[in-house]
């Protein structure tokens, strides 16, 4: 339970606050040197993830450099299709490689159940992190959304176009929808063992959205994340937990992702001319801030934060975030100066 009062659930809670909330994606990673000194103990991404204590310090440095409004559980968002057997690895340098990768239909049919409590390593992460936290920071946990975990398991690793995925899913369009609708279970199973140990939001990452056009962004990707949603809201444990919902690039307009009935849109960087009177008092906002900003000069920096904070002033529910993730080449110091910026305003 959330003791002090936390200004990013108000802000999830749709309230106008003088200061928003702050916290960024990918918060935690190669940009800071403390990560990468618990990080060159491991070859393999995926067996860091699996050490709940190593998690929960690396979860805790950027809190403890940035004085952050919110957690998020260090982790990844293909823990999920590790666990149904389809042997997720992170070479160096290269992202992640798939040993079983979803090839045919057959391997779809094939697929084994998942065991929620094979991901214990998760759920005991999340507790940890929980119990470090001061009681007035909440805790995010996250998925990958179905299409998002469906387009890596099936390319068996990442990609600009993800080709392979884009013709099989018209091509085994019957098993293409089996293993969205498992995916949506696990994913929902998923959360709730997160809500249970501890997490206060969940965050999905639609990462792949852009892929799709409108239509089929509607069948593929939108469906299945309404599904999951809609059960979030049904179960007693889990419904009263914010969901925020974030889509790289989107072709379909925000009224369609808006019935995913999330409770916050995380905005990609590029979606900067969104009609805030038809999102006000229905879904809080985050974002948007593009992370190749913090690239530029502190003069550049503050001039682009100064257009968002202007836009998002008197929002029902604002958040500060990137438009996506903090790259590696980004120097700590900036999200230092980029933070201390926004409190002083
Ligand atoms: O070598 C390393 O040190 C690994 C780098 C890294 C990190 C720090 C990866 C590999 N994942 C993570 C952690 C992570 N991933 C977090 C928790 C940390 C935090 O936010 O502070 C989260 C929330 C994720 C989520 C994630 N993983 C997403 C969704 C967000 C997004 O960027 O759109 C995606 C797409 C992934 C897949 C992934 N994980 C890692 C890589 C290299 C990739 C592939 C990215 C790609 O396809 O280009």
């Amino acid at each position: 339970m959330i003791e002090k009062e936390s200004i990013f659930l108000k802000a999830l809670n749709k309230e106008t606050l003088p200061v928003p909330p702050i916290w960024y994606m990918r918060q935690a990673g190669r940009y800071m040197p403390e990560y990468r000194a618990v990080r060159k103990n491991f070859k393999n991404f995926l067996d860091m993830c699996k050490e709940p204590e190593v998690c929960c310090e690396l979860a805790l440095q950027p809190i403890k450099a940035f004085e952050l409004d919110s957690a998020i559980l260090f982790s990844d968002i293909l823990t999920i299709p590790d666990a149904m057997g389809l042997d997720v690895n992170f070479l160096e340098g290269e992202g992640p490689v798939f040993g079983n990768p979803i090839k045919t239909a057959r391997d779809v049919l094939d697929i084994e159940d998942f065991d929620t409590e094979s991901l214990s390593y998760v759920y005991k992460a999340v507790t940890n992190i929980k119990n470090a936290l001061p009681t007035h920071i909440p805790l995010i946990g996250f998925c990958g959304s179905p299409w998002t975990l469906a387009a890596y398991s099936i390319e068996g690793r990442s990609s600009k176009d993800f080709l392979f995925t884009r013709s099989f899913i018209k091509e085994n369009n019957v098993e293409a929808h089996i293993f969205l609708e498992k995916l949506t279970n696990a994913c929902f199973a998923y959360l709730k063992r997160q809500i249970e140990a501890g997490a206060d939001v969940i965050q999905i990452f639609d990462s792949w959205a852009n892929l799709l056009s409108e239509e089929e962004y509607k069948i593929y990707s939108l469906s299945y994340i309404t599904k999951l949603i809609s059960l979030l809201k049904k179960d007693p444990t889990t419904k009263n937990i914010p969901v925020i919902l974030f889509s790289r690039e989107p072709k379909a307009k925000l009224q369609t992702i808006m019935t995913s009935n999330s409770d916050c849109l995380s905005l990609y960087w590029s979606m900067n001319n969104i009609d805030l009177d038809q999102t006000a008092d229905k879904v809080a906002i985050q974002g948007n801030l593009n992370p190749e900003i913090l690239l530029e000069s502190n003069d550049v920096i503050k001039r682009e934060t100064l257009k968002i904070l202007q836009k998002y002033k008197n929002y029902p529910g604002y958040v500060f975030n990137l438009g996506h993730g903090i790259t590696p080449n980004i120097n700590p110091e900036k999200i230092k100066y980029l933070t201390d910026l926004i409190r002083s305003i």
